[in-house]
C-alpha cells in the first residue's frame, strides 16, 4: 500500500513537471533570431588597393603585372563558434572586383557570439559544380566551364598582362574543375554583436603567388585553364589569400 502510494505521488509530480515544460514552451523567452551583417571585400596587392590596367604590382617570383579582370566565387561560407553552434550560410556568391554591387555580401541570421575564424571555398563545392546547375544570369553563363574540359564552371577568372623581356605578355589564371576548389581559411578571432554591421575581407592577389608554392608565369605557365598542375599550385595559394582588416 505505501509503495503504490509512493508511485502515484512520483507519477503526479513527472506530469506536473512535463506540463510545466509544455507551458514554458507555449510562453517561450526571447526567441534570438541573430543579426543581420554585411562581408565586405576588398581587393589589394600587398597592402596597396586593387586598381585595373595598371602595371604597378609585382609578385615574389619577380613577374612584373596588372590586372584586367578578377571574377571568381565564394561557396560554403562558416563562422566557426567557440561558444555555440557555427554558422554556415548555403549561399553560392558571384563576386566580380569591377563591379562593387558584388562585392557586399548579406549574411541573415548570424548568431551573435564569439567566433574563432571563418572558412570558406573559392569555387563551387562538387555537388553544385555541374552544367547549368546555377541560374541562368550572365554572370553565370560567362563563368561556365566547357563541357568538353568537363563541365561545370569557373571557380576564379584572374586575368591581366605581365613584363617578359620588356613585352607585355599576357596571363590567365582560371580555376575550375572539382581538384581546384580552393579552401580559404581567415584565421581572425572575431565578435558579432547586436552592434556588429560589418565584417571586412581583403584579398591579396600576391598571395596566389606566394604559398606554399612559389608561383613564377615565366616557369610555371601563364595560363592554367588546361594545366591541371598549375592549377592546383595557384589553388593550394589560395588558402592564405583572404584575411580580415
Ligand atoms: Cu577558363
Amino acid at each position: 500500500m505505501k509503495t503504490v502510494f509512493k508511485i502515484s505521488i512520483l507519477l503526479i509530480i513527472i506530469l506536473f513537471y512535463n506540463g510545466c515544460k509544455r507551458d514554458s514552451d507555449i510562453v517561450p523567452d526571447k526567441i534570438d533570431k541573430g543579426i543581420s551583417l554585411k562581408l565586405a571585400i576588398n581587393h589589394k596587392v600587398d597592402g596597396v588597393p586593387l586598381i585595373f590596367d595598371s602595371l604597378m604590382y609585382t609578385n615574389d617570383a619577380g613577374n612584373n603585372y596588372e590586372v584586367t579582370r578578377l571574377e571568381y566565387y565564394i561557396s560554403n561560407i562558416t563562422f566557426h563558434s567557440s561558444t555555440g553552434k557555427d554558422f554556415s550560410p548555403k549561399k553560392i556568391v558571384y563576386v566580380n572586383a569591377q563591379t562593387l554591387s558584388t562585392n557586399n555580401i548579406t549574411l541573415d541570421s548570424v548568431p551573435e557570439g564569439q567566433y574563432n575564424y571563418i572558412t570558406l571555398n573559392i569555387g563551387i563545392d562538387t555537388a553544385h559544380n555541374t552544367p547549368y546547375s546555377l541560374p541562368n544570369t550572365n554572370e553565370n553563363i560567362n563563368m561556365a566551364w566547357p563541357d568538353y574540359m568537363g563541365g561545370g564552371y569557373h571557380f576564379m577568372k584572374f586575368e591581366g598582362n605581365y613584363v617578359y623581356l620588356s613585352s607585355n605578355v599576357g596571363f590567365s589564371v582560371h580555376l575550375g574543375q572539382n581538384s581546384s576548389l580552393v579552401t580559404c581559411i581567415i584565421n581572425n578571432p572575431f565578435l558579432v554583436s547586436s552592434s556588429t554591421s560589418e565584417i571586412k575581407l581583403s584579398m591579396n592577389l600576391n598571395e596566389w603567388f606566394r604559398s606554399p608554392i612559389l608561383y613564377d608565369f615565366n616557369s610555371d605557365g601563364n595560363a592554367t585553364m588546361g594545366d591541371k598542375q598549375a592549377r592546383g599550385k595557384i589553388a593550394a595559394n589560395g588558402i592564405n589569400v583572404f584575411s580580415m582588416e
